[in-house]
């Protein structure tokens, strides 16, 4: 038993021992199991990008099996993709990678909709597949995020029947401005809600130090947010105090030295850990399993930048 793990699983105690068991084997998996961090890999982004910008950089990547392959050689925590993607590998995969099935997805296509993403997978699904948790994405600033705050108020409730945790990703998106959508106060409120929707493992972009509403603004003139781990901090307080493990985004493709910057700040704010997609399958094979093991190693603090 790990105490660091045991630890975070104490704040989940009213949960099923199915839906604890689930996050204690992504806690407990891979180079960092057992080191109450997590690093994911995501690879939903040819579902939300399309496939040229997603898999272009390295061409390995169109073929779904080389990212669940990635994330086993790279020691990653679990893999989240959408169904088809984990249709084509769960038969390998399952009882050894701890998978999460993304049960919605929005494209890229089509005209200036509020965003809302479609459910695409169901809980059933992610039993079938043999999946460790589901994910599901909620875009607080949309016109239509009640409808997604609703499917996922049943969804929580019909995967924690099934033993299954939910993995929330919590974007803004919509009615505010663009630097609006990473500004730390909208961070941490989306933050707040996904850990009030009932999420376990809440997933958010790194907040920048813009503040995006005036009610906010004489707030945060005593929140220290001037460096990315004081906003970090701000964030994990904001998902009850650290009682619900949060976790931090990648981004679009970057050099390494801004990768590993950014994750040294998550680390020094007291986070919980990333969930590095594009920063780690675009680049070659190699480069992006030596990223993700210096990602691990600076969460776990055995590195430091
Ligand atoms: P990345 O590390 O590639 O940013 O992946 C994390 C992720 O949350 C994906 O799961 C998702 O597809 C993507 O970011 C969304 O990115 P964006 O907000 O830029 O569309």
């Amino acid at each position: 038993m790990s105490e660091a793990v045991e630890k975070i699983l104490a704040n989940y105690a009213g949960e099923p021992p199915a839906v604890i068991g689930n996050l204690r084997r992504m806690l407990n998996y891979g180079r960092i199991g057992g080191s109450g961090k997590l690093v994911i890999l995501p690879v939903d982004q040819g579902f939300e990008h399309g496939p040229a910008r997603t898999y272009g950089p390295n061409a390995a990547g169109y073929d779904p099996r080389y990212h669940a392959s990635l994330a086993v050689e790279a020691g990653c925590n679990a893999y989240a993709a959408p169904l088809g993607f984990m249709e084509a590998i769960a038969h390998e995969y399952a009882g050894e990678l701890p998978l999460i099935l993304k049960v919605n997805n929005s494209d890229s296509l089509g005209g200036p909709d509020q965003p809302c993403s479609a459910l695409t997978s169901s809980v059933k699904d992610a039993v079938r597949l043999g999946c460790s948790a589901i994910g599901f994405t909620i875009y607080p600033g949309s016109e239509l995020r009640n409808r997604m705050y609703r499917q996922i108020r049943d969804l929580i409730r019909e995967a924690r029947e099934a033993g299954l945790p939910t993995v929330m990703w919590a974007y803004a998106r919509g009615k505010m401005s663009k630097q609006g959508e990473t500004g730390i106060d909208v961070i941490a409120y989306c933050a707040q809600i996904a850990c009030q929707l009932g999420a376990h493992i809440v997933k958010v972009k790194p907040p920048t130090e813009f503040v995006e509403y005036d009610v906010s603004k004489p707030l945060y003139e005593k929140i220290p947010h001037a460096t990315l781990a004081e906003r970090i901090e701000h964030v994990v307080q904001s998902a009850f105090d650290g009682k619900r493990v949060v976790i931090f985004s990648g981004g679009a493709a970057k050099d390494t030295a801004s990768v590993l910057a950014d994750i040294q700040a998550i680390h020094d704010g007291g986070g919980f850990g990333s969930i590095v997609g594009r920063n780690a399958f675009q680049r070659p094979r190699a480069e992006g399993i030596e990223l993700l093991h210096a990602i691990q190693d600076i969460h776990t603090g055995k590195k430091t930048v």
